[in-house]
């Protein structure tokens, strides 16, 4: 708690799940003289995370909702100059937003569906870094901050009717592990959280919000809950900066890979 003190973290995606949570996390760890630049496409969600963060821990945790659409080019470009200044030395970016689309094998995928997803897991991710990455290089020592990319187990073991959710996951991972070589001469550190499955919104808009096939995908499962995935992310933020957790691999214990899952019904 002491260690993320005064820092100013950003979380894309931040109104639902895994996102929201985090942001939920770092607030009851931290929860004086710490900011939270909150973004998503929805904002009424943000304000209410916003709401939720301040009746719980109070004014000690600033809390700034921007909406942003990490797959828009153009608004990520500006996103940085756009903020008031206080809100600018970004310490900790966590790169969150992300989504899946259908389940469709690959000569059906939908152009938009592809699209999408590449999009927003893999150029609005790349986008936000190469946003955020000037701030951080201009800190003595070469550079000093975090960057915290959500991938999944989806990058390391890809499944059929996820080709491209898996492309997406594998890419992010690649430019976790090529960037934190570029940054070796620095103190930015660069790591990645893949989760397995997790109970949240992913797979309402897997299923275009039909939730009845959504709530069919954890039926009999005990998966985690977003919480569980705030806690290890906060953690990481949270050590020494001469620790780098650069990969760590998060299951449920009825899981034991992308396909791997116990039902207990
Ligand atoms: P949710 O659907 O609950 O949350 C996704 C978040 O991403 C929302 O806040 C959404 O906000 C945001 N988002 C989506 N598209 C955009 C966009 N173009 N611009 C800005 N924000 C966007 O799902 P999760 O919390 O599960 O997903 C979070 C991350 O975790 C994703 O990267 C996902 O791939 C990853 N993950 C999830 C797993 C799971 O089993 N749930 C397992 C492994 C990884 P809004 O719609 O308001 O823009
Ligand atoms: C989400 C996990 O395996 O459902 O990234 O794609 S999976």
């Amino acid at each position: 708690a002491q260690r993320l003190q005064g820092k100013t973290i950003l979380i894309t995606g931040a109104s639902s799940g895994i996102g929201r949570s985090c942001a939920l996390e770092f607030a009851r760890t931290a929860p004086r003289d710490l900011r939270l630049v909150l973004t998503a496409r929805r904002t009424d969600r943000l304000r209410e995370v916003a709401e939720q963060i301040r009746a719980e821990v109070g004014d000690g945790v600033k809390v700034l909702p921007v909406e942003l659409d990490v797959a828009d080019p153009v608004a990520v470009r500006g996103f940085v100059g756009g903020l008031p200044e206080e809100w600018r030395g970004v310490d900790v970016l966590v790169n969150n937003a992300g989504l899946v689309k259908g389940v469709a094998r690959a000569p059906e995928i939908a152009e938009n569906d592809i699209n999408v997803m590449f999009q927003t897991n893999v150029t609005g991710l790349i986008n936000m870094t190469q946003a955020i990455l000037p701030i951080f290089k201009a800190r003595p020592e070469g550079g000093a901050g975090d960057i915290i990319n959500i991938g999944s187990i989806a990058g390391r073991e890809p499944y059929p009717g996820g080709s491209i959710y898996c492309a997406t996951k594998a890419a992010v991972r690649a430019f976790s592990d090529s960037l934190r070589k570029e940054l070796i001469d620095t103190r930015i550190r660069v790591m990645e959280v893949d989760p397995g499955q997790v109970e949240t919104e992913f797979s309402v808009v897997r299923f275009y919000g039909d939730k009845s096939k959504a709530d069919a995908v954890y039926a009999g499962c005990d998966p985690l809950t977003p919480e569980d995935i705030a806690e290890v992310v906060v953690f990481v933020a949270g050590r020494r900066q001469n620790v780098v957790i650069a990969d760590t691999l998060i299951f449920p214990s009825h899981q034991a890979g992308a396909g791997a899952l116990h039902r207990k019904t």
